[in-house]
């Protein structure tokens, strides 16, 4: 041993070589807890309408492949909305047709405005409502077009940050701007009606109610990585506190309140979207009659053995 050294020495030349010691920085690396880089946020949909109103005058579909304003977490940057989940405002005009492609990432649409649009998923055409949940899995070739009339405006729930972390995302374009498709049948695996949600959770008791959504193939998550739920909540009622690994998106269908995260509350009502990060206590409260819909990372936290969830009443 040299009779000088010392730890910078020991630092720089280690540094030299491309390595760093663990056990000056081993809280960060394994943390007692989970440290989302995600914070709470409310993209309020008062304030975003305008921007996609002016979006559809400026920018026609021919010009982006799909007219949508990301909603970037404040601590974050794009794809993320949370640490693993993205979501985005997607607007389509009568006659627009949003191109088909296809990629690895999953994409849920939970509708907002409008009806009467189209998404085309491998070969099935949905006729998308407000309220209703659409899919579009892995790697199926998918195109938007509306021939109804008036703004059509979706929520876009994507895993893409899950694929800033894996890079093993492909995307694809189809030579034909639509691909070739026909009516989905009532019971398509891709559509999930806001009628049937509204009538599960209005079949459950009391003033607060929580009903996941099931793949109509395979029964478990909508998606491998995304789950999907959605919550009633009467006016003057509250949710249980709940803390979760997940990460969570949600959307407010119809209603107002607020969520308590942490410290800090969310106020919100109808047509905005606000994010839970992994882990913080959340508690939402409804000063109107209130439906909630939400996606999460449960399922894949679930596939490594990480999803964690803990509830208290009140
Ligand atoms: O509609 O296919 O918000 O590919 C982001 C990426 C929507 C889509 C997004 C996409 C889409």
């Amino acid at each position: 041993m040299i009779a000088t050294d010392s730890l910078d020495r020991l630092f720089a030349e280690a540094a030299a070589q491309d390595a760093q010691p663990l056990w000056t920085m081993m809280d960060a690396m394994v943390p007692p807890h989970p440290q989302p880089k995600a914070v709470p946020h409310v993209w309020r949909y008062a304030a975003m309408r305008p921007l996609l109103e002016r979006s559809g005058n400026l920018v026609a579909t021919q010009d982006a492949e799909r007219r949508v304003f990301m909603l970037v977490n404040p601590a974050l940057k794009p794809p993320q909305t949370t640490d693993t989940l993205y979501a985005g405002l997607q607007l389509i005009l009568p006659g627009e047709v949003a191109r088909a492609h296809r990629h690895v990432a999953f994409a849920l649409r939970f509708i907002i405005e409008g009806d009467a649009a189209y998404t085309a998923v491998g070969g099935e055409r949905v006729t998308m409502r407000r309220g209703d949940l659409v899919l579009t899995p892995s790697w199926e070739y998918h195109d938007h077009g509306h021939e109804g009339d008036g703004p059509m405006v979706w929520l876009d729930g994507l895993d893409l940050p899950v694929y800033q972390f894996f890079p093993a995302n492909f995307a694809q374009p189809y030579a034909e701007e639509r691909f070739p498709s026909e009516p989905a049948p009532a019971d398509s695996h891709l559509c999930y009606p806001w009628s049937d949600m509204e009538a599960r959770l209005e079949a459950e008791d009391g003033p607060y109610a929580y009903a996941e959504y099931a793949h109509r193939v395979t029964g478990g998550a909508v998606s491998r990585v995304i789950g999907a739920a959605a919550e009633r909540i009467a006016r003057g009622g509250s949710s249980p506190t709940r803390r979760e690994t997940a990460g969570i998106v949600y959307h407010v269908h119809r209603g107002r309140g607020s969520t308590t995260v942490g410290t800090e509350r969310l106020d919100w009502e109808k047509g905005d979207t606000f994010c839970i990060p992994a882990w913080m206590p959340y508690r939402h409260e409804a000063a109107k009659d209130t439906y909630l819909f939400r996606y999460d990372d449960r399922p894949v936290l679930e596939a490594i053995g990480a999803y964690r969830r803990e509830a208290s009443a009140s």
